[in-house]
């Protein structure tokens, strides 16, 4: 014990004068950590993990390893072992130690004297593991090379020992160990989120194909593996899990050059979101960058020819917004040199990269779709539904604007009961349907915060409204300037003027049409203020049960059934069944659906919203037949609906 403590110590100072200039680099990563790792927050924290774990994938990428560990320990320390070639234990020629010490202590040694083809740099990524080992309290590496196992151990950066052998192994058995713990005198917390390692690992398993990546959490006793065999095939299918997808497979393309690698996977579904994702090196650019855009434009001009050639464009060019309804797709790129731009480092600026995307993109795509032409047709019918559905929206916002009834600041609706309160955040809107209903509400209401605009049903329930004619309808302009944020890239949730938004419909067949139309109109043209969670859906009251001098009422038939059942005599009470909101009188409206201590409203979500949508286009669009298919296998409840 002496001894060794002795020992330690000697080759610690010696090492000091030998090789001052490497101290002087860790210690510079000690004094500004955050210019290393970004920060010393829990996101610096788990960039130690990923540090160590980028260094493993660049061997797996050169193609020398195939399996990862990743091991959350009982006392907070975290192990990473691969599977590679292990780090080179040679004596390095200039600074007389192990290439294994000049890795773990030496700023940016990676590139140097490897021959890794995708080294990661710039940015925050790719800083070295000799990072890690200089925000490290406590440091151990293993390699195993040669049928030797070498190791050795670090604190704060500083070898304790040089490097050595501990024991033998078979000659095939070789790789990386690197086990540390994070220097709590660095970081705010010194506590790994094993979600965040996990979703991390997951990623990238799918980004290498083939790598197989194990995370124990020893702490928890509960492991994960990730593997995946088609990579961002695999991932495209994942995203698209819960969705309804027009093609069979997702569309795969890869080149593999001499330094650059790209694979570009996609795949429709029948939504409107779209999900682009991109990577450089297995880093997500969240921010894009000239492979994206490379990307964009190839899918923009190939679907724009095609669609001439097939005469269904004709004189609109359809744009990449057209395109990416119901676009899944992952871009991901490796190369050289990535230059890392913009705040967060996460947006790619290689200029090259962009006519190279675009070039393999648009061939590889124009040959894909030379064999599979229905897949084609399908897109494309997809895209100029959306090209169809924005020129209607653009056209009505034109002439409404021309015509500059869409005046916001202008007078309100001589319809609108507002209220008195000028504070968005207090203040409530409802839409009624209906003028009688409009007046019980408006009878019903507490001024101070709760507006009322009430809406001729029958105008908007006429047959195959498209939107274009619905926005210049009167109806729906005064809900505009009553709502008062704008509609579309206007819009300004800063101007809204209630912060609650409620439709109010009667629970019937022309209720649920009307609904569907204003969540339609909502989602397309107001969408942030579903986003947000300003629009919510009355839920007035199904059944009037009076029992003796007491009446109360149920919302639903199960609600019903326990309150009939709570009687004595179930059969002397009176049920009233209410089909519009007309039938109540404004005491009762007040009391069931608008009082905020008993009422109960539900917030859309935008998944409804776009239902509402799906099923609008389905019942109103000009296509028949998926409006008949639809009402012959909904007929049933709707019939239910209107008792
Ligand atoms: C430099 C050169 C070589 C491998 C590595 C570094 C290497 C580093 C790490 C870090 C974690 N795991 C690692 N695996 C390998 C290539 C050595 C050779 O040519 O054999």
């Amino acid at each position: 014990m002496e001894d060794k403590e002795k020992t330690t110590k000697d080759y610690t100072e010696e090492y000091n004068a030998k090789s001052i200039k490497v101290l002087d680099g860790l210690e510079h990563v000690r004094k500004r950590p955050s210019m290393y790792i970004g920060s010393t927050s829990s996101a610096g924290l788990h960039h130690l993990v990923f540090e160590v774990v980028d260094n493993s994938i660049d061997e797996a990428m050169a193609g020398f390893c195939n399996e990862i560990t990743v091991i959350l320990r009982k006392n907070s320390s975290i192990t990473v072992i691969d599977n590679g070639r292990g780090i080179p234990v040679d004596e390095h020629p200039q600074l007389h130690v192990s290439g294994v010490e000049v890795a773990l202590t030496k700023l940016n040694a990676g590139g140097k004297f490897d021959a890794k083809v995708y080294h990661v740099s710039g940015g925050l990524h790719g800083v070295g593991v000799s990072v890690v080992n200089a925000l490290s309290k406590y440091l151990k590496v293993i390699v195993k090379r040669n049928g030797i196992v070498y190791e050795q151990e670090y604190e704060r950066g500083k070898p304790l020992y040089p490097l050595r052998e501990v024991g033998n192994v078979l000659p095939n058995e070789i790789g990386t160990e690197i086990t540390f713990i994070p220097d709590d005198t660095i970081f705010e917390t010194v506590e790994f989120d094993e979600n965040i390692i996990k979703e991390k690992l997951k990623e990238l398993a799918y980004l290498n194909k083939g790598l197989r990546i194990h995370f124990l959490n020893e702490k928890k006793g509960t492991e994960e593996h990730y593997y995946s065999e088609k990579g961002i095939v695999d991932l495209v299918k994942e995203l698209n899990k819960d969705e309804q997808t027009l093609l069979e497979e997702p569309v795969y393309l890869e080149v593999d050059e001499d330094h650059f690698h790209l694979e570009v996977a996609l795949q429709y579904n029948a939504g409107f979101s779209s999900e682009i994702m991109s990577f450089v090196n297995n880093i997500k650019t969240v921010d894009g960058g000239t492979h994206e855009t490379g990307f964009k434009q190839a899918l923009t001009k190939l679907f724009n020819d095609e669609g001439m050639q097939l005469k269904l464009i004709k004189d609109e060019a359809i744009t990449f917004d057209d395109i990416k309804e119901g676009l899944v797709a992952i871009i991901s790129v490796r190369l050289v040199e990535p230059q890392f731009e913009g705040q967060t480092k996460t947006k790619l600026g290689n200029t090259e990269v962009r006519s190279k995307v675009y070039n393999i993109v648009k061939n590889g795509l124009t040959l894909y779709f030379d064999k599979h032409i229905e897949d084609l047709q399908k897109i494309l019918k997809k895209i100029l539904l959306a090209q169809n559905a924005r020129l209607a929206a653009k056209k009505a916002k034109e002439i409404v604007r021309r015509k500059g009834e869409l005046d916001f600041s202008g007078r309100l609706p001589g319809k609108l009961a507002d209220c008195s309160s000028n504070d968005p955040s207090k203040t409530e809107l409802y839409i009624v349907e209906g003028e009688s209903a409009g007046g019980s509400a408006k009878q019903a209401r507490d001024r101070k915060f709760q507006a009322v605009l009430p809406l001729r049903g029958k105008i908007l329930n006429v047959e195959k409204v498209n939107m274009a004619h619905a926005l210049s309808s009167q109806e729906i302009k005064n809900l505009i300037t009553t709502i008062g944020s704008g509609i579309g890239e206007d819009f300004k949730v800063e101007n809204l003027r209630y912060h609650k938004i409620i439709i109010m419909t009667d629970a019937d067949v022309d209720g649920a049409h009307i609904r569907t139309l204003l969540l339609t109109f909502f989602f397309r043209y107001m969408k942030p203020l579903v986003e947000d969670g300003y629009l919510y859906i009355a839920q007035p009251p199904l059944y009037r049960i009076k029992y003796e001098k007491e009446i109360r009422y149920a919302y639903s038939d199960e609600e019903l059934t326990h309150i009939l059942g709570t009687l004595k005599d179930p059969d002397k009470a009176e049920v009233q069944r209410y089909k519009g909101l007309g039938e109540m009188d404004p005491q009762q409206l007040w009391e069931t659906t608008m009082d905020p201590t008993r009422r109960i409203i539900k917030r859309v979500t935008i998944q409804e919203a776009e239902l509402a949508n799906k099923l609008f286009e389905l019942l109103m669009g000009s296509d028949v037949s998926p409006r008949k298919e639809f009402i012959m296998q909904h007929a049933k409840e709707v019939v239910n609906l209107d008792i």
